[in-house]
């Protein structure tokens, strides 16, 4: 059976004293037996959220790192450093880092093989553009940003990924994608994962939704087959929000 993961997305939002007030109002709360709470934060919260969050069973997560352990890599961050923070999870390729800041699968790829060489877990991002989803090519750009993220990969490392499924055009628009049509294209990632690796693989890893996700609509993605929780944005910044985000994945 594979467990439930809730992630917090924070993007760029929130101080560290936000974050620890957060971490406060949600300990003994976003904690549900059978379902795994991350929040994912911007670096400098991460210290502060890893301490304020310690004795929960809330885990933390970076959103990006450099595939490099250390060098002149000007305003990165690499694996052993965020391992050193004692976070557990880190964000790889969110749409938002591909159109903003040049990611490629192949760079994605790096960072995939550099979080596992550090002990941390890898959500990756994959999803398709308003434009490739209307020219009907969401399955054929999903299969080449799997295929990509997990090439090199043992079969081991693979059933350990979370991969996210978010289609750019629902992120932050308030248009989600319906239940079952993220089911549609998450049963077909599973399936390239079985190509790719084996059934064992494929039953073992963890694919969530993502894309305006909030507490109203979580229960109905929770119920589909292959979904296995969701990465969230908006809707985890506040913690009666994220709380019942996490309630709802039970
Ligand atoms: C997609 C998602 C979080 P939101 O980026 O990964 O954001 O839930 O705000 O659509």
């Amino acid at each position: 059976m594979r467990k439930p993961i809730i992630a917090g997305n924070w993007k760029m939002f929130k101080t560290v004293k936000e974050a620890r007030e957060f971490a406060s109002q949600v300990k003994g709360k976003a904690e549900v037996d059978g379902v795994e709470a991350v929040i994912c934060a911007p670096y400098t919260q991460l210290a502060a959220l890893v301490d304020a969050l310690q004795g929960t069973s809330i885990k933390v997560g970076a959103q990006n790192l450099h595939w490099e352990e250390s060098g002149a890599y000007t305003g990165e961050i690499s694996g052993p450093m965020l391992q050193e923070t004692g976070v557990q999870y880190v964000i790889i390729g969110h749409s938002e880092r591909r159109a903003y800041f040049a990611e490629t699968d192949e760079t994605v790829n790096k960072k995939v093989h550099a979080a596992f060489k550090y002990g941390l877990t890898p959500i990756v991002c994959v999803g398709e553009k308003l434009e490739e989803r209307e020219a009907g090519r969401t399955k054929e750009v999903c299969k080449t940003q799997t295929a990509g993220a997990l090439q090199g990969l043992t079969a081991e490392q693979a059933a350990q990924v979370v991969i996210a499924y978010e289609p750019i055009w629902a992120i932050g628009t308030g248009k989600s994608s319906t239940a079952e049509d993220a089911n549609d294209v998450i049963s077909y990632i599973r399936q390239l994962v079985q190509e790719q690796f084996d059934a064992a693989t494929a039953e073992a890893i963890r694919i969530q939704y993502g894309g305006s996700v909030k507490p109203g609509n979580i229960r109905e993605y929770m119920q589909m087959s292959d979904i296995d929780g969701a990465l969230v944005g908006g809707a985890s910044l506040e913690p009666d929000s994220y709380i019942q985000l996490v309630e709802g994945a039970r």
